[in-house]
């Protein structure tokens, strides 16, 4: 770049400029005087300061435009013109000024606007004649070149000077008032000038970079200016220049540019009134009937409605089947009645104050889910819409609602995103200041993540709350997030009816031909308060008093159309009547319900799981020693082609030791994984392990995908192989992001009961960033929104003196939100396992074995109902000699164990025990030999609590029982204010009804999880050894 500069500055001199006389409209900013550049502050102006004329074609308008040729020249001769080419060799050979250029030789037909520039020159008049010899006159390649830079200018900014705001205070990229810019707008599009007024009758050759000339190859400059202003200065800006890839570029030229394009049929407008007129009357209609309740109202961007139809009329016309929507509070119930055509019933009892009908704890109206299919009438295809429930946390559900729309393409073989996809709508500020959109518009393009195009449209009110743009965000637009991933950025004014619905098509067609994201950004207003109740006056005064003024945009297009004749004023308030009539009625049915149906809410049904189900019936776990030898061979062979796949010597150690174990019967923490796995893909259930690194596995100790050691991207994964019929099995390393992909996943877990979808954090601390997800959602989804997930969450936890971070997963906070009552034990049954089950939010659990980590895993499946599962998963015990189990422990008639007893010598003569310590997970290794060591075995006994929650009541008071003599002790290696003890303890007291106390052995209560010293890390074990062990 720099090289690039210093020989521009010498080639580029500023253009002389002359004062001009009177310009007519479209004229007047290329005819100014001075050349102060343009007036937004910031923007990225290049300056040329050397004032030495040398090359006379190149001038401040196509200086950009020469720099990038010239970087492009740099990089490869070849790309650029031979013209070019030829100019930049001699200029930078020192060719004297004008001596650089030489017209290039005709080597092909000329393509699309292609005219060979002499057969311009009859138009051009006498400026524009040819020179003797046959060579075009500079000044014609001179302003050719200024005007090919001018249609570059207003492609690339004209967006910036489009009339976006219907209040006509702001322009959207904050940088200035309308009235800021007053008288100068042009500048800032075009920011140099070089033509005369007499230049603009002059016919110009369209540059194959612009389409507004449809069939014409040449136009005058007064209409070129016209065009451009029409295509990009108007009701829509749109921002794409940015997009690396020409094919792209010049589809959006052709969608805005084109002659006529926005032009639409009397039905279309009838139709988007008609539209208009529903989602007014909504508003109005709640607005009359609970005048006092918070509904997050859409008025003042009523068109979100019409708008987000014409996105799925086009989208289902284009082949798309099902869609899959997330959006926040504001304008969501009419969004529900609207577009998905909820019945209005169901939404009015949820204004009433009724009883539920269900269990759970339901959530506020304007938070729902929804799942409907209907027929769509306009492309009468049938359609899925759901929209998924959501907290009141912005933009949170981005992430959910792509793993549950990636979900659906793959369960429905539709690897393109062709017949599934989804609609993420945004408010303007949370767009911009939540980091979660950024952090999901990074999973759009990823290979496992890609949902093949996301249509996002934010409903731009031009404020948050109180809170004014200018003090919400550091970004031009609030859209600018979505530049990360090049998708093209539509700015519409909202009272433009019609230039919605034609970039609502864009949008729909965007997707559906390049399958990449897409952006509409409606810039309106927000008619009332934040919600109904609140009052705008105390914080915006003067945009409000605009407001007030503002007409409805219901009102302003009925009057257009009925001035064009397309509608008559009598239909006009037929169709009003109508709907307030339906309103009525469905108002009346609502009064006559008694109770809310939380299953009315549901967004992602699972038709047919639950049927014929006994809900506390759970299947075996356990499986076919054969099953084990196959699946554990497989997973310690090379590839089948071993001979042309060359692995790793490193994982060919790794292989033969599995095959060692395999052959022993035995398997590791990995091996016991991956026999879950297989063991589910052989019954066709699909496995998704999704998380950073996951694929080799943070430890190394994992390995499902092997690569090739001299083929790039040749990769082999053995559990993709196991059996001919198998479920398929997803192993992917993530972006490096856990509020996202965890989101993700949860969406994903959402859509298939028959999957077993997990997520692994590096370290068990990271799941902290996604806590929103844990919260909001995996805790708290099903009370709230009747909707199961059995999502695994995977957590390396453990203390192992490698400092604070990466020793807590922070196993407190899952066992603090767990649901069950410390205070309750519940009724002794053979179903008292699976009861608990159903009964609590999630499963918390630190296993100890692999065999047990088996059956855990299984059990998601095998069990009747779907509730996520919360692993601390070790880190040391991954190759701990002694963590290791037996096909015995997992083979037919074995299952999960919720507490492990103790199995030595203390459990063979319990009476004369004296010390019966509980732990959880890896922990208890460490007590164990030291137990050993100290020749304890006899005199404490060492039960595991597997499965934390829900409290395994039975099996623990059972345990107790049985050492009748002995001191009870709960040993942890957390601080006392973390793990499991403040948990346990109540509920030990529980078990056994205050009967026996359990005292803690453990660290003292700590800020830190941990201790950043080695030495102190062993002290501390030391101590809690000796603690634990002390009789
Ligand atoms: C993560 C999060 N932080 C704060 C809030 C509180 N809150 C609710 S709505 C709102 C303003 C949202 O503004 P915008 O995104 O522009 O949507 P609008 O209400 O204007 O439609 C805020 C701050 C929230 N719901 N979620
Ligand atoms: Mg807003």
């Amino acid at each position: 770049m720099y090289r690039a500069r210093t020989v521009l500055t010498n080639l580029v001199p500023l253009a002389s400029l002359i004062p001009r006389a009177a310009p007519d409209r479209f004229a007047s900013w290329i005819l100014k005087s001075d050349h102060i550049l343009c007036s937004i502050t910031g923007t990225d102006i290049r300056h040329y300061s050397s004032s030495v004329a040398t090359e006379p074609f190149l001038n401040g308008s196509s200086s950009a435009y020469v720099e990038e040729m010239y970087n492009a020249w740099l990089a490869d001769p070849k790309s650029v013109h031979v013209s070019w080419d030829s100019f930049f060799r001699n200029s930078t050979a020192g060719a004297a000024p004008g001596q650089a250029y030489q017209a290039p030789p005709s080597l092909a037909e000329p393509g699309r606007n292609q005219l060979p520039i002499t057969s311009l020159a009859p138009l051009l008049g006498a400026a524009g004649a040819p020179a003797l010899g046959g060579q075009v006159n500079e000044k014609v390649i001179d302003d050719h070149l200024a005007v090919q830079a001018i249609i570059r200018s207003y492609q690339a900014r004209g967006h910036l000077v489009s009339e976006l705001d219907p209040l006509g205070i702001m322009y959207a990229d904050l940088h200035s008032t309308f009235s800021d810019r007053e008288g100068k707008p042009h500048e800032i599009v075009v920011r140099k000038y070089m033509l005369e007024e007499g230049d603009m009758d002059r016919v110009f050759k369209l540059p194959s970079t612009t389409f507004i000339g449809g069939k014409e190859k040449a136009l005058s400059l007064r209409e070129i200016l016209s065009r451009l202003e029409n295509a990009y200065c108007r009701h829509i800006g749109v921002e794409f220049m940015f997009i690396n890839s020409l094919e792209q570029c010049n589809w959006i030229r052709q969608k805005l540019e084109t002659p006529g394009v926005m032009e639409i049929s009397s039905e279309e407008k009838r139709l988007i009134l008609a539209r208009l007129t529903r989602a007014t009357g909504f508003e109005a209609f709640l607005a009359r009937k609970w005048s006092s309740e918070k509904r997050f109202g859409l008025e003042g961007c009523e068109i979100l409605i019409p708008a987000m139809k014409a996105v799925i009329d086009k989208s289902t016309e284009l082949g798309v089947e099902s869609i899959v929507m997330g959006m926040p509070h504001r304008g969501r119930l009419n969004v529900l009645a609207n577009v998905c055509r909820k019945p209005l019933e169901q939404i009015f009892t949820q204004f009433a104050a009724l009883e539920a009908a269900d269990d759970g704890s339901g959530d506020v109206k304007y938070h729902l889910g929804t799942y409907i299919e209907r027929l769509n009438r306009v492309t009468n295809k049938n359609i899925r819409l759901a929209v998924v429930a959501n907290p009141s946390h912005l933009e949170a559900v981005d992430p959910i609602v792509q793993g549950k729309t990636r979900a659906e393409q793959f369960y429905r073989g539709d690897g393109e995103g062709k017949k599934v996809m989804s609609l993420l709508l945004h408010g303007d500020a949370a767009f911009c200041g939540q980091g979660i959109v950024y952090e999901t518009f990074h999973l759009s393009d990823l290979p496992d993540y890609t949902t093949h195009g996301t249509i996002h449209i934010v409903v731009n009110n031009q404020i948050g709350f109180t809170t004014d743009p200018r003090h919400s965000r550091s970004s031009p637009y609030c859209t600018d997030v979505a530049r990360v991933v090049n998708a093209p950025i539509f700015h519409v004014n909202s009272d433009d009816p019609e230039a919605v619905m034609h970039v609502c098509k864009i949008a729909a067609e965007w997707r559906a031909t390049f399958h990449k994201d897409v952006v509409i950004d409606i810039v309106s207003y927000r008619r009332n308060g934040h919600n109904e109740i609140d009052e705008p006056m105390f914080t915006q005064p003067l945009m409000y008093r605009k407001i007030k003024t503002t007409p409805h945009v219901l009102d302003k297009y009925s009057k257009r159309l009925i001035e064009e004749g397309v509608v008559t004023t009598e239909e006009v308030k037929d169709v009003r009547d109508k709907y307030e009539k339906i309103c009525e009625e469905s108002y009346l049915n609502a009064r006559k319900e008694t109770h809310i149906k939380y299953k009315d809410w549901l967004d992602s049904p699972w038709s047919g799981f639950f049927e014929g189900k006994d809900p506390l019936k759970v299947s075996p776990t356990g499986v076919k020693e054969d099953t084990l030898v196959h699946i554990g061979k497989r997973m310690s062979s090379p590839p089948p082609n071993a001979a042309e796949f060359v692995i790793h010597k490193g994982i060919e150690r790794i292989l033969r030791s599995r095959m060692e174990m395999v052959e022993s019967r035995t398997v590791d923490w990995a091996l016991g994984e991956g026999m879950a796995f297989g063991s589910l893909l052989k019954e066709g259930i699909h496995v998704r392990l999704s998380g950073q690194d996951v694929e080799r596995g943070t430890f190394s100790h994992r390995h499902h995908v092997l690569h090739h050691q001299l083929v790039d991207k040749a990769t082999y994964r053995p559990l993709c192989h196991l059996y001919p019929d198998q479920g398929p099995y997803t192993v992917c390393n993530s972006s490096l992001s856990e509020f996202g992909v965890l989101g993700f996943e949860l969406g994903y877990s959402m859509t298939n009961p028959n999957a077993l979808v997990c997520w692994e954090a590096q370290f068990g601390d990271f799941n902290n960033t996604a806590q929103c997800i844990i919260d909001q959602f995996i805790s708290s989804g099903q009370a709230k929104w009747v909707r199961q997930s059995g999502l695994v969450m995977l957590n390396p936890h453990g203390l192992e003196g490698m400092g604070p971070e990466h020793s807590s997963a922070r196993l407190e906070r899952f066992l603090q939100m767990s649901s069950d009552d410390p205070d309750y034990f519940p009724p002794e049954s053979e179903e008292f396992a699976v009861r608990q089950l159903h009964d609590i939010n999630w499963i918390v659990a630190n296993c100890s074995t692999p065999a047990n980590y088996f059956h855990i895993l299984r059990r998601q499946i095998a069990l009747p109902f779907r509730k996520p599962l919360i692993l601390m998963t070790p880190k040391s015990l991954l190759r701990h000699p002694e963590a290791k189990s037996s096909f015995d422990e997992m083979t037919e008639n074995t299952q999960f164990l919720r507490v492990i007893p103790d199995q030595g010598p203390a459990s063979q003569n319990p009476s004369s025990v004296k010390k019966l310590l509980f732990c959880t997970g890896k922990v208890y290794y460490d007590l164990r030999k030291a137990r050993e060591e100290r020749k304890l075995e006899g005199d404490i006994a060492i039960s595991r609590v597997e499965q934390i929650s829900p409290f395994p009541y039975d099996l623990i008071k059972k345990e107790c029982a049985k050492y009748s003599n002995a001191s009870l002790a709960w040993a942890q290696e957390e601080a006392k204010n973390q793990g499991s003890w403040t948990y346990v303890q109540p509920r030990f007291h529980t078990a056994l009804s205050g009967s026996r106390d359990v005292s803690y052995v453990g660290r003292p209560t700590a800020a830190s999880p941990a201790t950043g010293s080695k030495m102190q890390h062993l002290k501390e074990l030391n101590a809690l050894l000796d603690d634990a062990l002390s009789l």
